[in-house]
């Protein structure tokens, strides 16, 4: 695309989802280092996620975390969304930190503790309904530790059991999002590891099923613009996690360890439809602040996503088709290297200025002073999930 000003509504109309418990303190399993200023509750991690939004004019989404973000009132917090200027995203299920989960949840042995898992899911499923989130995101710990501990294939038939379940009781407004992960906390196998799994799952269960790509959750090396050319191309990429990582899953800011893994993402989402919204993939975030501000980094993760859409969007597609048909290797390479080298801020200001924002919406959000008022006005913050 190289008409400037499609390009520039692409990066208007593009969301950016971001995590409630990013927002929250975190950390490994050595240390959680606490902030000055974190939220409270529920209500205070929407708050900051309206701080984002505010600066970065693309963020209206939020993902909720049950039962990080229990509440009583659904519709009260939903409200409370709405006047911060914000929607519910996805509702991520958690069965992964109950004792009852130790063996596996969905496909644990023991049907008692499957029944559990399942009703989790389908507890999930009402909170879709009371918050008018659109997806619901299912990761599974779910795996084995020694070779030998369960029967791999039987444990594939209870999750397929259990996914059918909870597929039944979507509406026809709502979804389905399946993540896989290689490993982590399950060091021998892993009942959903990787996206060939997700997606024959998917597929299985029919078109409210759909696979979410985290980028920290592959073996080192793997071609991830492969798998998302690949499922866009089938219909089944439903949502991105973006965060990055140097080793496993380190859950770093988006686009900090690799912005060029980024790019090529985005541009193979580019290419195949992946921005236009009848597609519909959420662009999620899927990251922890351990050790850095989290509403800036929220905000520096947010722009890194739009920085690598934007280079994208700039690629000639017309050059690139023509130097792939006439098969020019260099010139083809040549051609997505120019726009991955274009400095694309000084647009991306021009796109802020023109929603009315700041040009610079990091720097703007550390001159408003939010930052110093939360850490005065709330005491006592609560860990994110990952810590407590
Ligand atoms: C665990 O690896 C994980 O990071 C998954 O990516 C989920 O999306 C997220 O936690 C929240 O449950
Ligand atoms: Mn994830
Ligand atoms: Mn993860």
């Amino acid at each position: 695309m190289s008409d400037v000003s499609a390009v520039k509504a692409a990066l208007k109309s593009q969301v950016i989802e971001t995590p409630s418990w990013g927002y929250g303190n975190s950390g490994t399993r050595f240390k959680v280092f606490a902030q000055p200023g974190v939220p409270r509750d529920p209500f205070e991690k929407l708050a900051d996620a309206a701080q984002v939004h505010a600066y970065t004019g693309v963020a209206p989404k939020v993902s909720l975390h049950i039962p990080w973000d229990k509440v009583e009132d659904y519709p009260a917090l939903t409200r409370h969304a709405e006047d911060l200027g914000l929607r519910i995203g996805a509702i991520n299920s958690n069965v992964f930190q109950d004792d009852d989960f130790k063996l596996g949840s969905v496909t644990h042995p023991d049907p008692k503790v499957r029944r559990k898992a399942t009703d989790h899911l389908l507890e999930c499923v009402d909170i879709m309904e009371a918050t008018g989130s659109p997806d619901l995101k299912l990761w599974f710990s779910d795996g084995t530790n020694y070779p030998g501990q369960d029967d791999i294939s039987g444990r594939q038939d209870r999750l397929a059991e259990a996914l059918a379940e909870v597929y039944e009781r979507l509406g026809d407004d709502q979804r389905m999002l399946l993540e896989y992960k290689l490993f982590e906390p399950a060091f021998y196998t892993t009942d959903v590891p990787d996206w060939g799994t997700a997606y024959a799952h998917c597929l299985k269960l029919g078109p409210k099923a759909q696979v979410v790509v985290d980028t920290g959750h592959h073996a080192p090396g793997t071609n991830i613009e492969f798998i998302v050319a690949f499922l866009l191309r089938e219909g089944k990429l439903g949502a991105f996690d973006f965060n990055s990582r140097f080793y496993a899953d380190d859950d770093l800011m988006a686009g900090a360890a690799d912005p060029f893994q980024l790019f090529r993402i985005m541009h193979e989402v580019v290419k195949n439809g992946g921005l236009e919204a009848e597609t519909n993939v959420n662009f999620m975030l899927d990251q922890c602040h351990n050790i850095e501000a989290k509403i800036p980094a929220v905000i520096r993760s947010v722009t890194n996503v739009q920085e690598a859409t934007a280079k994208a969007l700039l690629i000639d597609s017309e050059a690139l088709a023509a130097a792939q048909h006439s098969g020019d290797v260099l010139a083809s390479n040549g051609v997505l290297m120019d726009a991955f080298n274009t400095d694309v801020r000084p647009l991306l200001a021009e796109v802020r200025e023109e929603l009315g924002l700041a040009r610079d919406p990091f720097a703007a959000y550390l001159a408003s002073g939010n930052q110093e008022r939360i850490a005065t006005d709330r005491v006592g913050g609560e860990q994110a999930g990952w810590g407590a």
